[in-house]
């Protein structure tokens, strides 16, 4: 019989080696039974009739989900529930969430159900988050944190029961779920430098629209490499941790409909690209923008900033990074 040791463990051993408190785990336990929480409404959301669309559209102009309402309402519920939280960002939520503004230690910024496009057939989304704290030595100006202010990130790959969290100069590790439904087996994680199982992961039906560097750059290198894309971040990145290459969302600039282009990129900064290049350079490995900017280093000036992301194997990144800053 093999007993697998618990998150809850390694977590415990973790604040005991770096000599840190209880509060993060009472966070990391909040975000564990949110997840669980959203992966069982997912689980039954088709025969509950909830992986439709609730009529609302957010404020990036999108329509919402049932299952992205009751994803953030579930989050927001167990965050409340722990005491530990200043405010939350969410892609679901216009404003800033204030939750224990006075007694709260952690920011946290979350996207609680990302991949919209496969959650009407249950296919696999994300919830991602990342963590900072208040500053504890001076006066807390709550200003929006840039990636590399973060502690700590992580992604729930929903619904296959994986679990993979950056800790802060400790690592990417993941975690699997057994049948008592604990997350268990930490497994860390280093990008593979072995070029063999590199990939490459990218919407190939947008490679036109992007900047022409960005093509050139896609067809010298594409013939090296397998073309995996899930159209959930957190699928593809999850997949991309353990085989190596890169993930790219580009700007798109070259779109026929020009009211289409996005030069500024897709995806959000703060709780999903920022959320990758933590996971990302934890592993050893690296994540740009369109002009070869490390992501972890953009200031954020709105919760809600969008950004190009190049992700993965810190010899592509580099490589493709180059590029992009070349011709600015
Ligand atoms: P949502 O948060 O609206 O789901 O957008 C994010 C996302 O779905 C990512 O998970 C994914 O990588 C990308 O957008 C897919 O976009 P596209 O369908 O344009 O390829």
């Amino acid at each position: 019989m093999r007993l697998e040791q618990t998150f809850t463990n390694f977590l415990l051993h973790h604040q005991e080696k770096y000599r840190r408190t209880y509060n993060f785990l009472i966070l990391m336990d909040a975000l564990i039974s949110a997840a669980k929480h959203i992966e069982h409404y997912y689980l039954t959301g088709a025969l509950k009739g909830n992986l439709g669309f609730s009529g609302d559209v957010n404020i990036h102009g999108e329509d919402v989900m049932q299952m992205d309402q009751i994803a953030q309402e579930i989050t927001i519920h167990y965050l409340r529930a722990s005491g530990r939280v200043i405010h939350a960002i969410s892609e679901e939520s216009d404003e800033i969430v204030p939750i224990n503004t006075e007694d709260g230690r952690y920011f946290v910024y979350f996207d609680p159900l990302d991949g919209s496009s496969n959650v009407q057939h249950t296919l696999p989304v994300g919830f991602l988050f990342g963590i900072a704290k208040r500053n504890l030595e001076g006066i807390e100006d709550g200003h929006l944190r840039a990636g590399k202010e973060y502690m700590a990130s992580g992604m729930f790959v929903i619904p296959t029961g994986t679990f993979t969290l950056a800790l802060k100069d400790a690592g990417t590790w993941r975690f699997h779920i057994d049948e008592t439904m604990e997350f268990v087996r930490p497994t860390r994680i280093i990008i593979p430098e072995n070029t063999e199982e590199w990939e490459l992961s990218f919407n190939s039906s947008n490679r036109l629209t992007f900047a022409e560097k960005v093509q050139n750059w896609i067809k010298q290198n594409e013939p090296n490499y397998a073309f995996r894309y899930l159209g959930s971040l957190a699928a593809d990145f999850h997949r991309l941790l353990s085989n190596g290459g890169m993930f790219m969302y580009p700007a798109i600039v070259n779109h026929p409909d020009p009211k289409k282009n996005r030069p500024q990129g897709k995806l959000r900064l703060m709780y999903e690209a920022a959320v990758v290049a933590y996971m990302c350079q934890e592993a050893g490995g690296s994540a740009v923008d369109e002009t070869g900017t490390q992501i972890l280093e953009i200031q954020p000036k709105d919760p809600h900033q969008r950004t190009a992301l190049y992700a993965g194997s810190k010899q592509l990144v580099d490589d493709i990074a180059k590029v992009l800053a070349h011709s600015q």
